[in-house]
């Protein structure tokens, strides 16, 4: 296998093109895993894809009424965005905590899921990005046994993730896996470039990493989660993250070992589900660990340009020891063209 470097410790940001490992087999892969383990940040990666140019949806939006289905509109305003907290990751750019406003904006209940991106598909004909590349990243616990084989890279710094041929988003483990019973998950191996013509096809477009940050918050001040500042707050789970030893024992106390379905565990105070952990959510904004620190405070919508875009939530994978990322401040980004099993998006929309 060949390995691929990440900017976030877990491989939360397992992107394309970069230098990848090569194994002999995915046994191999697995030791690999655990011998990584102990590693933290990686370095972020940065590839386009070269073909990417003229490829948006070219269907025209289910504009009007239908965009609001699903959606709340949030009234907007000033909010605290980011962290003081000490337990971040500096380098990610969560803190200092800064005041941000908002004007209001309509944003999905939950991450669009496999249905609606069927719809989608069916409506446009549309081929995503992993369809075209051949392969995405898969979580080496979910590859099959039968597939195994036939794995030759994983990601260097993150060796759980595998790069599996004929991955997307209706084979989310590879050929002959299906979605079929997750029809209600939300739709993964979705890149970037795929959200965004889902959005545009929906007469939608993708929030910024302020909005979704408000969203987030469901109107409480500064807390850790969309509920609070305890992650499980009378011993019930709020979220689908990881419990366990990452990357081998995914004990699933949470009642779920891979994505929950898009509208499960209490929504927060502003009926939006799953903002914490399930998969990671695509924002509009080029990431910049240091644009928050001198950049707009009213509508940020983050540097003009860059090599990667925001990721917010966290997602199923997400464990204190290894990516306490699903922290609501918390931040990662991957470039515009990767797609892995952990990365979904919900979509916004202008009043
Ligand atoms: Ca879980
Ligand atoms: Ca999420």
């Amino acid at each position: 296998m060949k390995e691929i470097q990440t900017s976030c410790g877990c491989g939360c940001a397992a992107s394309r093109g970069t230098e990848l490992k090569p194994i002999a087999s995915g046994a191999e892969a697995a030791s690999a895993a655990e011998l990584v383990a102990s590693s933290r940040e990686g370095d972020p990666v940065v590839l386009e894809h070269p073909e990417r140019a003229e490829r948006d949806a070219s269907a025209d939006g289910a504009a009007g009424a239908i965009v609001r289905a699903g959606m709340v509109l949030l009234p907007g305003g000033e909010f605290r965005m980011g962290t003081d907290d000490k337990d971040v990751f500096p380098l990610d750019g969560e803190g200092p905590s800064r005041l941000v406003t908002v004007d209001p904006f309509y944003i999905d209940e939950t991450a669009v899921t496999n249905a609606q991106f069927q719809a989608f598909v069916d409506a446009t004909g549309y081929v995503t990005e992993a369809e075209q590349f051949g392969w995405s990243f898969v979580f080496h616990l979910f590859v099959p046994e039968r597939l195994r084989p036939s794995v030759t890279s994983v990601v260097q710094s993150a060796p759980w993730w595998w790069s599996v041929e004929g991955t997307y988003w209706r084979a989310p483990e590879g050929p002959g896996t299906s979605i079929e019973d997750r029809l209600e998950h939300p739709a993964v191996h979705i890149s970037w470039h795929d959200a965004s013509a889902y959005a545009k096809w929906a007469g939608k477009r993708l929030p910024t990493e302020a909005e979704w940050e408000y969203a987030a918050r469901g109107g409480l001040d500064g807390r850790r989660y969309p509920w609070g500042d305890e992650l499980t707050p009378d011993g019930e789970h709020r979220c689908n993250i990881w419990q366990g030893t990452f990357p081998r024992v995914n004990e699933a106390e949470d009642g779920y070992a891979g994505t929950a379905p898009a509208r499960s565990f209490e929504p927060n105070g502003y009926g939006l589900y799953n903002m914490a952990g399930n998969v990671w959510e695509w924002c509009s904004d080029w990431f910049s660990p240091e644009y928050h620190r001198s950049g707009e405070s009213v509508n940020p919508r983050g540097v003009a340009a860059g090599a990667t875009r925001t990721l917010k939530g966290g997602s199923y994978l997400c464990h204190r020891s290894y990516c306490n990322r699903y922290r609501v401040a918390a931040r990662t980004s991957n470039t515009p063209d990767s797609s892995t099993g952990h990365m979904g998006f919900r979509c916004a929309a202008d009043v």
